[in-house]
């Protein structure tokens, strides 16, 4: 399916329909399962420096059509163990890209390296788990925080490094224009919207942790809406992310200035297969509205008055993003 092959940032993909973190990337058996069930690449589980045991029951909230709250509280092997597991999603056919925490930009810059040697053709930072003391959002939110992480790990790899954004702030597009300048080759947004869900007889919250993320339906405007000011203010590639379950919903981020999607809350509801309905949904889309590839449409909504036609607003910012 040429029409929607994409690249973000010199690494081609044969489609831009990614597997999110935090779902099925425990091993890399299961990576690479999804990557034989048609996503164009899989993102790992975020990984630290260390094991960590994550957050007790419950971790999630399930909330009907609007999708649902987890706080798992960030589990996961440490990056020593889980360098096997990206080696055999390599082995499997995947392509790669590695999800990362750390407390510091030393931790994220080491656990970076380890993950470039293992075979991931790209790192995405996870700057945005919406609810962990000292870590994601906590560094994420502060654009000088951001920036140093960036800075570090830039400096001790050389495959591309994503900078997963959060939406729990006044002015993402300004995380993402730090983010650049620090030396960011692409933008991932978003993670979770903080969130909360109270059982009203128990008069407690539902969640462990109380503080949770929502992702599913309920979030693909604000997702829409992040993507769209990143995409006015940076040049860099951005990957949308955020309610994604049909081909016209990741044909709405690509409008709305992404280059690739990833999906997760859907998959739990649909299944593998899901890769395959958004690829052919999304070609279908641009196809009907006469785009010979992925990239004449990335952006095209950003013209006010009739998209896609050549209007000046679009042309400044398309010109913007050497189109
Ligand atoms: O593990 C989690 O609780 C978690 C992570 Br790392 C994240 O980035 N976003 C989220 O909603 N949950």
């Amino acid at each position: 399916m040429e029409r929607i092959s994409t690249e973000i940032a010199r690494v081609s993909f044969r489609n831009p329909v990614f597997l999110a973190s935090g779902i099925w990337g425990e091993s890399g058996l299961s990576l690479a399962r999804a990557y034989k069930d048609g996503a164009g690449a899989v993102i790992t589980k975020s990984i630290g420096p260390v094991p960590r045991e994550g957050y007790p029951n419950p971790t999630v909230v399930e909330l009907g059509d609007w999708g649902l709250i987890n706080a798992m509280g960030l589990p996961n092997p440490g990056i020593e163990s889980y360098k096997e597991e990206i080696a055999i999603a390599r082995k499997g056919g995947a392509a790669v890209i590695g999800s990362l925490f750390g407390a510091n930009p030393e931790e994220f810059a080491a656990i970076a390296k380890a993950m470039e040697e293992s075979g991931a053709v790209s790192l995405e930072l996870n700057l945005s788990c919406p609810h962990a003391k000292g870590l994601g959002s906590e560094i994420g939110q502060d654009p000088k925080a951001l920036s140093e992480v960036i800075s570090a790990v830039k400096k001790s790899v050389r495959i591309p490094v994503w900078a997963k954004l959060t939406p729990n702030t006044h002015d993402v597009a300004a995380l993402a224009e730090a983010a650049a300048k620090a030396g960011a080759d692409a933008v991932a947004a978003i993670n979770t919207v903080r969130a909360m869900a109270i059982d009203s007889k128990a008069m407690r919250p539902i969640l462990a942790h109380g503080l949770g993320g929502m992702s599913g339906p309920a979030v693909k405007p604000i997702g829409l809406a992040c993507v769209w000011q990143i995409y006015e203010r940076v040049k860099i590639p951005i990957v949308g992310i955020g309610g994604i379950a049909t081909g016209e919903d990741a044909f709405e981020y690509i409008l709305a200035g992404a280059s690739a999607v990833e999906v997760g809350t859907a998959l739990a509801q649909k299944g593998a297969g899901l890769f395959r309905e958004v690829c052919n949904g999304l070609d279908a889309q641009l196809k009907e509205h006469g785009f010979s590839n992925l990239k004449e449409a990335v952006g095209a909504a950003q013209c006010p008055l009739c998209p896609p036609c050549k209007g000046s607003r679009r042309k400044g910012i398309a010109s913007a993003h050497g189109a």
